[in-house]
């Protein structure tokens, strides 16, 4: 995998509790020591602290809460999810930047992030609110052997994954409300999108948007969501660092999506059901087409839901919002 003269300077420094000279960074990473110096300046100018001492050479002692590649991909333990990254500082929506990756041949596991979307976009046309510097807005381009209609097994495979790198990095424990929905304390702190690129009977890719509120303040949420929506930091009542949970969610990514591949979703369904905030519940179903109430007995193989009506007709419900 490509990785830049930054990426490799940001782990460097960081894995370094000693200075690093500019002369020995020059080597490792094959570049001159000004080009060094000038990567440095940019990183200073970025938030980082990096100390310089006479002799003794370079450290990083503070590092910015960001989103840069060099930060993600610091220490990534994973084979192809987020091995590459393009991060932007704005973007209408990572959804539609990862369309366009997909259409011209980007590798499976490549992510888009941005610090800020301003058309983010949830699921019929809903708008997601994604302000700068606090959330985590990517999009994760997929390539799976599939049928078109497997696809959904995805959101949910995606589901899981974020409840375990919230937990990993957080301790905070978050249910998952079918479909999409990652909630704390009955709040939603994750929304999932899954798009689809595909023929008739088969997936080209699958682009999984996945937005998390990570350290908004109670008060920055606009009126229309302030009582539904929850950030890890207003849960955890701490600053949360993004890169890290960015990684983390990656690397548990990876490991669902290689049993996901080699075993089906039989051992992923157990996992998400082992973390649905519905199942057994009477739940209130609202689809385009009308409203229903009943129980959510549990999802099939394909992901679909499953909601018995008080007389007794099983449905299976395939696209909806659930309210519990
Ligand atoms: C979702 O839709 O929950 C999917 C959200 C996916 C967002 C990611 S961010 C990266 C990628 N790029 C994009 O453009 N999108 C994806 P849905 O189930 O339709 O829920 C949308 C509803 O959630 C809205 O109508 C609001 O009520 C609520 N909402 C909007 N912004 C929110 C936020 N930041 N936190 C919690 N709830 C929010």
């Amino acid at each position: 995998m490509q990785t830049t003269t930054r990426e490799r300077l940001i782990s460097l420094l960081s894995d370094s509790d000693d200075y690093i000279s500019g002369q020995k960074l020059s080597e490792i990473i094959g570049c001159s020591r000004t080009a060094v110096w000038k990567h440095i300046e940019e990183l200073r100018k970025e938030g980082y602290v990096v100390e310089a001492v006479q002799k003794r050479g370079y450290r990083i002692t503070v590092r910015p809460n960001n989103l840069h590649p060099g930060e993600i991909k610091n220490h990534l333990n994973t084979e192809k999810i987020g091995q590459v990254v393009h991060f932007e500082n704005t973007v209408t929506s990572t959804q539609e930047i990862a369309h366009k990756h997909a259409l011209n041949g980007a590798e499976e596991g490549t992510i888009i992030i941005a610090d800020e979307q301003t058309v983010g976009r949830g699921r019929l046309g809903r708008a997601w609110h994604s302000p700068k510097g606090s959330g985590v807005w990517m999009s994760i381009i997929l390539r799976p052997n599939i049928p078109p209609q497997k696809a959904p097994q995805l959101t949910l495979l995606a589901a899981v994954s974020v409840v375990q790198g919230i937990e990993e990095v957080t301790g905070l424990s978050a249910q998952i409300k079918w479909p999409n929905d990652i909630l704390i304390d009955g709040k939603k702190v994750v929304g999932i999108l899954t798009e689809l690129q595909a023929e008739a009977d088969r997936v080209n890719s699958v682009i999984i948007g996945i937005g998390i509120n990570v350290n908004t303040p109670k008060e920055a949420f606009p009126k229309d969501i302030e009582t539904i929506a929850t950030s890890l930091k207003v849960e955890k009542g701490e600053e949360i660092e993004r890169a890290y949970l960015v990684r983390a969610i990656m690397e548990k990514m990876e490991k669902l999506y290689h049993i996901y591949l080699e075993h089906g979703f039989a051992p992923i369904k157990l996992m998400w059901e082992s973390s649905a905030a519905s199942l057994g519940k009477r739940v209130r179903v609202r689809t385009i087409t009308g409203e229903l109430y009943g129980k959510a007995q549990g999802i099939t193989e394909e992901g679909v839901l499953l909601v018995e009506d008080d007389e007794g007709t099983v449905h299976r419900v395939y696209s909806a919002d659930i309210e519990l």
